[in-house]
């Protein structure tokens, strides 16, 4: 078949061949042209899901990188295992300590934990067990002869005197030692620890008096510090809450994370005012006489008995939750149905709870 010339069926006779010529040809064009966007859109609708789902794989990866995290920091060997086994980190020492050093989102007693289970100093606390203290400065004062050869005779000389550093470092620093050491104590203190002999008086003078005028200070704790459980929640939002026996409603903050919901009375709060672990409870949407949109978290297994849960009291005391259910109004149904959603989803079941309710339910009987 000829493609560069019109099919003769297709002339209409009352028109010249040339003019019905450039007619077929714009047809054709028309048709190319056409042909060509709908690749183009093709092509741009399968960026569009690439770009989607590469966004949703990295949303999924933060989100497991924030579980590890949180692992990490009550357990640093699982948190660990768990970042290796979701390919977030791999077990190579180096990566290892890379993720370490940047400490993001990890409570530094955890990372001590870690270290000092395994085989530094300013970056995290010691933790408090003499042996791991003791591994960890041996992995310190090695290291640090490795990199400052001919400093020390031998690394045993590097661990005293990082020892006697930070015992001086307390000493001067520390409001509650009234005693503060003068140099000549801090001379004999270190007597001998240069494998029998003694250090240069001047570089033990240059560390006197630097630690003197400028204390080191050794990290804060973070371990209060919950910042990092309430990122990425799996919702968070204002609801009304009914008290437990005082029946008033307040406005609270709600988070939902690791299968628990958080109560806040600012969004800027640290801690939150309650903690209500969602496990093995239930939630259903509940008609209120007082506020609309209403849900119930409740235990199916023991209605009438209290939910395990904590609050913070008026003295700032954190004391079991009185709740036999939690009443919360939402501002809206569609809000109410979302959180009765998220909160389902969010509700683990471990059977030894059921066991042991049952269980004290039998005792119970028995009286
Ligand atoms: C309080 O009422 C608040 O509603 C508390 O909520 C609530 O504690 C108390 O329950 C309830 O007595 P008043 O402030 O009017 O005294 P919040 O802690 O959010 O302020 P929950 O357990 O709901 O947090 P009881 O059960 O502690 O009385």
């Amino acid at each position: 078949m000829d493609l560069c010339h019109p099919d003769p069926a297709e002339l209409d006779n009352g028109e010249t061949e040339e003019l019905q010529q450039i007619k077929w040809h714009r047809k054709q064009l028309l048709e190319d042209i056409q042909k060509l966007k709908d690749e183009i859109s093709d092509v741009f609708a399968q960026i569009d899901c690439f770009e989607m789902a590469e966004e949703s794989r990295m949303a999924q990866k933060e989100k497991e990188l924030c579980i590890g995290r949180k692992k990490f920091n009550m357990d640093p060997m699982k948190g660990i295992q768990y970042l290796t086994e979701h390919k977030l980190l791999t077990s190579n020492a180096q990566d290892i300590a890379r993720f370490l050093y940047k400490g993001e989102g990890l409570n530094k007693t955890a990372i001590g934990t870690y270290l000092g289970e395994r085989q530094f100093l300013w970056s995290f606390r010691l933790p408090g067990e003499a042996q791991k203290i003791d591994r960890m400065m041996e992995t310190f004062a090695t290291r640090y002869c490795l990199c400052n050869p001919g400093v020390f005779q031998s690394t045993d000389t590097c661990y005293v005197l990082s020892f006697s550093i930070i015992m001086l470092n307390t000493s001067l620093h520390n409001p509650n030692v009234r005693d503060k050491p003068p140099f000549e104590r801090f001379v004999s203190m270190n007597r001998g620890i240069n494998d029998g002999s003694d250090l240069p008086e001047e570089q033990l003078r240059n560390l006197f008096d630097s630690i003197k005028s400028e204390p080191f200070s050794i990290p804060e704790d973070d371990g209060n510090d919950l910042t990092h459980t309430f990122f990425n929640p799996d919702r968070e939002g204002w609801l009304l809450k009914l008290g437990g026996r005082v029946k008033t409603w307040k406005r609270r903050w709600f988070i939902l994370t690791d299968s628990c919901l958080y109560y806040f009375e600012f969004t800027t709060d640290k801690e939150p005012r309650g903690i209500i672990p969602l496990e093995n409870l239930s939630v259903q949407q509940v008609d209120d006489p007082k506020k609309p949109f209403c849900l119930e978290l409740y235990n199916p297994s023991c209605r009438g008995q209290k939910i395990k849960a904590c609050k913070t009291d008026g003295d700032g005391k954190v004391v079991e939750g009185k709740h036999e259910s939690y009443r919360i109004s939402a501002s809206s149904a569609e809000e109410r149905d979302q959180w009765i959603q998220a909160i389902r989803a969010s509700i683990t079941r471990v059977p030894f709870y059921d066991l042991v309710s049952a269980r004290k339910k039998k005792i119970a009987n028995k009286q």
